[in-house]
């Protein structure tokens, strides 16, 4: 039996999002299901420029889909308006904290920490011994590239490896391809770092009181300290900011309130020299707030 199935990230999706989606629905399409991908909103300017280069074009999507698969998200907030839990039936995502079985009960999930979760779309591939479009192929590399800060990144697991390599066996990323991904996302960061700061911010519950994280990855990250610092966000209480280097692979972790930075450092076993903590290779939010919540890794 044929059924409509609608394959989206959350609103606005940044490249991984996008490219799973895009990804993913074709995977459906090739095992006879009337899939399609929903990239909904504005994706970031990173998405954007992989999209064009490689020739994406937004198909025209029913909304009245009976089955909506979840890609690069496990929560509700910041999902497409055409999206209700109830219809969720599949969530493929690599988040460590999560409530994915409360919030779509009818859902098969997936959720495995790995750097991107376009190395568990292209493992899906594999696995079904299918292979993607080459423009397919390269929007999955892309994606890997930008969640593991180029496979250097201490969230980069020997799945996103092999998923790159198996990718790049199918089409290869053009020279500059990455360099040009990750100029478009800072040019758009640096245009507005208030706005970017606000975009990329999200608030954390814990049971000794709630906390933002905010996360710029770009190439040059360290070098917005200053704007940073200046940013309304910078006087806020319990406020930190992660700058992710994407071409050292490292990262700048800025908190200016000195109760907060405390009681971070204790729970991180990171160092302070002023505001900042240097983190190499990158940290990234996901593991600093699994370390914060007690988790283990
Ligand atoms: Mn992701």
């Amino acid at each position: 039996m044929r059924i409509t199935v609608l394959v989206t990230a959350k609103r606005n999706p940044d490249l991984d999002g996008a490219a799973c989606a895009i990804a993913y629905a074709e995977l459906l399409r090739e095992e006879g299901y009337d899939a399609a991908p929903l990239v909904d909103g504005n994706p970031d300017a990173e998405a954007r420029f992989a999209l064009d280069e490689t020739g994406w074009a937004r198909p025209a999507v029913s909304m009245s889909a009976s089955e909506i698969v979840l890609v690069d998200a496990s929560d509700v907030v910041g999902l497409p308006d055409a999206v209700s839990a109830e219809r969720v039936v599949e969530v493929i995502d690599h988040r460590q904290h999560h409530d994915a079985e409360r919030l779509f009960p009818r859902a098969r999930i997936q959720i495995e920490a790995v750097g991107a979760a376009a190395t568990l779309v292209a493992e899906r591939w594999r696995a079904a011994a299918r292979r993607p479009r080459g423009s397919t192929a390269l929007l999955l590399q892309a994606a890997i590239q930008s969640n593991t800060q180029r496979l250097r990144g201490s969230v980069t697991t020997p799945r996103d490896l092999d998923a790159a390599a198996w990718l790049a066996g199918i089409a290869e990323l053009p020279d500059g391809f990455v360099e040009g991904q990750f100029a478009a996302r800072a040019a758009e960061i640096v245009a507005d770092v208030d706005a970017a700061l606000s975009r990329e911010s999200k608030r954390f519950d814990h049971p000794e009181g709630s906390y933002v994280v905010a996360q710029l990855e770009l190439p040059g990250a360290v070098g917005l300290v200053d704007a940073v610092a200046a940013a309304d966000l910078a006087r806020t209480e319990r406020v930190m900011v992660n700058l992710v280097d994407v071409d050292s692979a490292r990262s700048l972790l800025l908190i200016w309130d000195s109760a907060f930075r405390r009681w971070v450092a204790a729970r991180l076993g990171v160092t302070f020299t002023g505001a900042g903590a240097e983190c190499s290779p990158a940290v990234l939010r996901k593991q600093i707030v699994a370390r914060l919540r007690g988790d283990a890794s």
